[in-house]
């Protein structure tokens, strides 16, 4: 006899893709596979690292067509009901934007965790903030889940970010306009030994901390941590629990990170294997 197990829980990234493996989809796909979950891309971008310019980021829209040719392929296969759980990472335009938000509103997932990717190393600052308001105008009203780093907590806000207090009332203010969980990350960039974030929901703060392990940023990071937080809630996990076991996903993660020639190192989904 054929042993039968629950099917595993489905996850969906519409994502970036970053070639080193370091970030984005990439990163993504292997989150939700260590995690246990049956993960899928929507590309939405290619990124290529340019060694000969400092490392800086090439970047190619996928047609905004292809993009709903992607979605429509998995909620085809897997409905709404089946796949209920959805991150959104790197959307690098104003099209790709509208074109998600439209994709995502006609399927209302019950989990939409968007990691709101601002700004790619190498792209013009113009660019960069249409990309920012229409995340803010389109995206940002449907997330169930936010999980803004420094600068993003910044820019959500409108609030100057230097102290855990100032991250914490960030997060609660990026939480009031959006009434999404959030996960706002202050990594290396806040000052002393502790990688702090700061969890905020309707049932209050949780700051989540653990040492940190050198002072320099990882790359993959952000990408795994919302990954990891959409696995979890795949699974059943309320928002706060997914806040905590990502973090410890990541944590493990950027203790085995991998060295390469660009200047940060990637993180290593593969950590809590001990
Ligand atoms: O870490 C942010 C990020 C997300 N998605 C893609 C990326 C990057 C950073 O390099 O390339 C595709």
């Amino acid at each position: 006899m054929l042993e039968t197990t629950a099917p595993p829980a489905m996850t969906l990234t519409i994502a970036g893709s970053e070639a080193t493996g370091g970030a984005g989809a990439q990163a993504d796909l292997k989150t939700f596979q260590e995690l246990g979950t049956f993960g899928m891309i929507a590309l939405t971008c290619i990124v290529s690292f340019n060694p000969k310019d400092e490392w800086n980021h090439r970047f190619v829209p996928v047609q905004t067509q292809v993009i709903e040719d992607q979605i429509e392929a998995i909620f085809g296969n897997y409905g709404p009901e089946v796949l209920d759980t959805v991150k959104l990472g790197m959307m690098g335009s104003p099209a790709t934007i509208s074109t998600v938000a439209a994709a995502i509103a006609a399927r209302k997932p019950k989990n939409l965790v968007l990691d709101p990717v601002l700004i790619c190393k190498g792209q013009e600052p113009g660019h960069a903030q249409d990309t920012d308001n229409a995340l803010k105008a389109e995206l940002l009203p449907l997330a169930t889940f936010v999980t803004p780093n420094h600068f993003e907590t910044e820019q959500l806000s409108g609030m100057k970010v230097e102290t855990l207090q100032d991250l914490q009332a960030a997060a609660a203010e990026i939480h009031r306009l959006s009434g999404a969980a959030v996960l706002a990350k202050g990594g290396v960039r806040l000052a002393g030994s502790e990688a702090v974030d700061v969890f905020v929901d309707a049932e209050g703060i949780e700051v989540l901390s653990a040492p940190k392990i050198g002072e320099h940023a990882v790359s993959g990071a952000g990408c795994s941590l919302a990954a990891a937080v959409t696995a979890e809630l795949a699974k059943g996990s309320s928002p706060r629990e997914a806040a905590r076991r990502a973090k410890e996903f990541v944590t493990a993660g950027i203790s085995q990170r991998v060295q390469g020639n660009t200047p940060f190192d990637a993180l290593w989904q593969g950590g809590l294997r001990g």
